[in-house]
């Protein structure tokens, strides 16, 4: 078969991954077709509306009216293209196992409007394996042959919503074939939407780049979430001690303590990592242990606040906490995993007043209980704690250590700040 240039191409799930990728591969000169199980989303986007963040509507626009951007709900519209991406989603199930289904159910469909030459690239973020052990025999089920009749390549996704440095196109782009040809016909379609490809040996290779990535962080946050802990039963401050780490200039890379791991990537990756070595008969036990360690610190930091309100002669029953942030990370509006509403059900079992302020997030659903977010227009005086969850730059950290009689500061917030003398400041 030969390695034909892909005049059209599709995207399966115009997500935070799908839609910018759709978007570098039309103006790299493509004709692009969308796919995306949402019909209200299909419909914004053919009338030039971005729903995501780093996607403008200014950029999309002409895109969709110069006909070089299309979104559709009908899978059979890709029978005309020469590539497809997959990105859609990789959860996990309840029983923190990976949920493949969506590549699954995206793979069925390919199937069924798969031809001779096409390239199938899968960006989903998952377990070593899969595009050959799951997506591979999916595909044949066409009659069609992997690396002979078409080509097949995983390349992982490194989009980080909201950086405005690091885009989809100024991202180095790894990607490996189930055969060789497969990789360089995945490098020829990348080409197209990012500057800069590099190739591996393997689609498996390239999914553990992936997984290596993320586990990475996932791994050194535990160890410093562990290290917060040593610290405080030491009496010493970990937040100096990482700052004074970070003088070295080599050899070191800072991560910061918090309440946990949220996000919709660095708590899941592991898990399929470590999922995949199980089946293998092997324990992951770094990943395992940070996962432990990650998962715990909201459990302990509500032992703090405990033990904050203790000092002023208050249980957590009854007592009006707030939580300032509830997203999962600074300045972004996704609770995927959030520490922060864990942090608030166990306070809620435990009897606490719980009100929340999040500039990102107007109201959200809790326990059975809708919260509406407070404009916190009347201060924090009428608390009798505010823990600090989510370190959001439009919070007025000095007010907070002004008015509050109880602060709990899970993220170095109010570092450099003095207290009120009426305000007990503890930090993680
Ligand atoms: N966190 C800490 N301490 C740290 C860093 C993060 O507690 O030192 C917490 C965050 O508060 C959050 C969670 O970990 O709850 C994940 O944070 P993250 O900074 O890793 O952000 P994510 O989840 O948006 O991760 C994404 C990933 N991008 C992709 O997978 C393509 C990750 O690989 C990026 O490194 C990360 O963004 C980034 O650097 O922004």
């Amino acid at each position: 078969m030969s390695t034909t240039q892909a005049e059209r191409m599709g995207v399966i799930g115009l997500g935070y991954v799908g839609l910018p990728l759709a978007v570098e591969f039309a103006r790299g000169g493509l004709r692009v077709i969308g796919v995306d199980v949402e019909p209200e989303r299909v419909e914004s986007l053919n009338q030039g509306r971005s729903h995501i963040l780093d996607v403008r509507s200014e950029e999309l626009a002409p895109l969709v009216s110069e006909g070089k951007l299309k979104a559709t709900t009908d899978f059979g519209a890709l029978a005309a293209v020469d590539a497809i991406c997959i990105c859609v989603p990789t959860p996990l199930r309840k029983s923190l196992d990976p949920d493949i289904s969506y590549i699954v159910q995206a793979a069925g469909e390919v199937s069924r409007i798969l031809r001779p030459g096409m390239l199938i690239v899968l960006e989903s973020t998952t377990y070593p394996g899969t595009t050959e052990e799951v997506l591979l025999p999916k595909l044949e089920e066409s009659g069609l042959k992997a690396g002979k009749d078409f080509h097949l390549a995983f390349s992982p996704e490194r989009v980080d919503p909201g950086n405005q440095q690091f885009t989809t196109r100024n991202t180095p782009k790894v990607l490996g074939g189930v055969t060789p040809a497969c990789g360089e016909r995945a490098a020829a379609l990348y080409r197209h939407a990012v500057a800069h490809v590099v190739p591996v040996n393997s689609a498996r290779t390239a999914e553990m780049v992936k997984l290596l990535e993320n586990t990475f962080r996932a791994i050194n946050i535990g160890w410093v979430n562990e290290l917060a802990i040593i610290c405080d039963r030491l009496g010493v401050d970990v937040w100096e001690v990482i700052e004074a780490a970070k003088t070295k200039p080599f050899g070191f890379m800072p991560f910061y303590p918090g309440p946990g791991l949220g996000g919709h990537c660095i708590p899941i990756d592991p898990l399929y990592l470590s999922w995949k070595l199980r089946t293998v008969n092997y324990t992951a036990r770094f990943i395992e242990l940070a996962s432990s360690i990650n998962s715990n610190m909201p459990e302990y930091v509500v032992e703090k606040i405990t033990g904050a309100l203790n000092w002023e002669k208050k249980s957590v029953n009854g007592s009006k906490i707030l939580m300032l942030g509830v997203a999962y990370k600074r300045d972004v509006s996704d609770m995927r995993e959030s520490p922060a509403l864990d942090i608030m059900a166990l306070l809620f079992q435990k009897g606490a007043v719980l009100s929340y302020a999040d500039p990102y997030v107007p109201e959200l659903d809790l326990l059975g209980e809708r919260f509406v977010a407070d404009d916190l227009t009347e201060g924090f005086e009428r608390f009798d704690c505010v823990v600090i969850a989510t370190d959001h730059s439009a919070f007025d950290y000095q007010r907070v250590v002004r008015e509050s009689k109880v602060v709990y500061d899970a993220r170095n917030a109010t570092a450099g700040l003095t207290p009120a003398p009426g305000c007990r400041l503890v930090k993680l």
